[in-house]
């Protein structure tokens, strides 16, 4: 049976303030509608995609945080999402802030089959930036403030024919988020993504923003011989430039296909989930090459100290 898939990093350009989520499923269907024009089985969407990167701001106002969060999925204005991409028998994975309904707030993605049904959810466990208002920043990044860290580990589904994973974000630059997915036999790996170019506690890094995000997805993927699909929301938002570069990635630690703008755009690769048996039979055979044993520290210490 062929292993081989079609998938789509559905690149979205940047989400002012004042566009509503309905502005947003709308610009959602047409790359669906471009999807289904080029075969496309599964698509992904960035992180937090139905509105602008709100971390960005600090608020104290509740009613006004919780206006960037979704209570239901699907909701009225995503619903037309789940329709369409319904009846063309795509998949999607699709990043939006959760509120549950004890008042918890996530940074999730979801994952919906081609018959429409949320099979799989994820909630970003690496938040990055800080919890309180630091007014020296051009930009806040309050991820540490607006959400909890994610409590559903990294699942790996049976899904769309492969085995499918899921990470947001900042999750891409940790190596365990790729390798706890890797110990599930992972085949395809699926990560939205905001990154704002300038980090404002280090601006020496911010010429290399493209290579970092290229780096990481690339190390996860080849080191666990898995595909990758990164997309972002990019451009210009609020005045705050973000990052385009999504990539659908080999477990070769080849980019197969790649954005060239920094707006809404639909990158196509054809994805063979068997490509990386061959990686998996022999350099990275986990069980007979990991030596767990000598890998205590890692789950046993967060942050780094110096020998005595
Ligand atoms: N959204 C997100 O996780 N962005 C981070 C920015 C890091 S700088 C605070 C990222 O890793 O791309």
């Amino acid at each position: 049976m062929s292993r081989i898939i079609t998938v789509g990093a559905a690149q979205l350009g940047p989400i002012q303030r004042a566009h509503g989520r309905a502005d947003v499923v709308r610009r959602m269907l047409v790359l669906l509608d471009q999807a289904a024009g080029n075969g496309v089985d599964l698509v992904v969407f960035p992180e937090l995609a139905l509105t602008t990167f709100f971390p960005r701001w600090y608020m104290e106002d509740e009613a006004e945080l919780d206006g960037f969060f979704e209570r239901e999925m699907p909701s009225r204005e995503t619903a037309p999402l789940f329709e369409a991409a319904k009846a063309r028998g795509i998949g999607f994975y699709l990043g939006y802030a959760e509120l549950t309904p004890e008042g918890r707030r996530f940074n999730t993605s979801i994952l919906v089959d081609k018959a429409g049904t949320i099979v799989g959810k994820y909630r970003k466990i690496h938040l990055p930036g800080h919890d309180q208002h630091e007014p020296w920043r051009a930009f806040q990044h309050l991820e540490k403030r607006y959400f909890e860290v994610g409590d559903l580990g990294w699942p790996v589904w049976r899904t769309m024919g492969g085995q499918l994973g899921m990470a947001i974000c900042n999750d891409r630059r940790w190596p365990e988020t790729y390798r706890v997915m890797g110990l599930q036999d992972v085949e395809l790996v699926l990560i939205g993504y905001n990154t704002p170019r300038h980090n404002p506690p280090a601006p020496d890094h911010d010429r290399l923003s493209e290579f970092h995000n290229q780096l990481s997805m690339q190390a996860g993927a080849y080191a666990n011989a898995t595909w990758v699909v990164g997309t972002a929301k990019c451009g210009v938002e609020e005045g705050c430039e973000m990052i385009g570069n999504s990539s659908i990635i080999a477990p070769t630690g080849e980019v197969v296909g790649q954005a060239t703008t920094q707006d809404d755009e639909l990158v196509v690769a054809r994805v063979d989930l068997d490509l990386g048996r061959s990686y998996k039979a022999t350099t990275f055979n986990f069980a007979r090459h990991r030596q767990p044993d000598q890998y205590r520290l890692i789950v046993e210490r967060a942050g780094a100290r110096a020998p005595d």
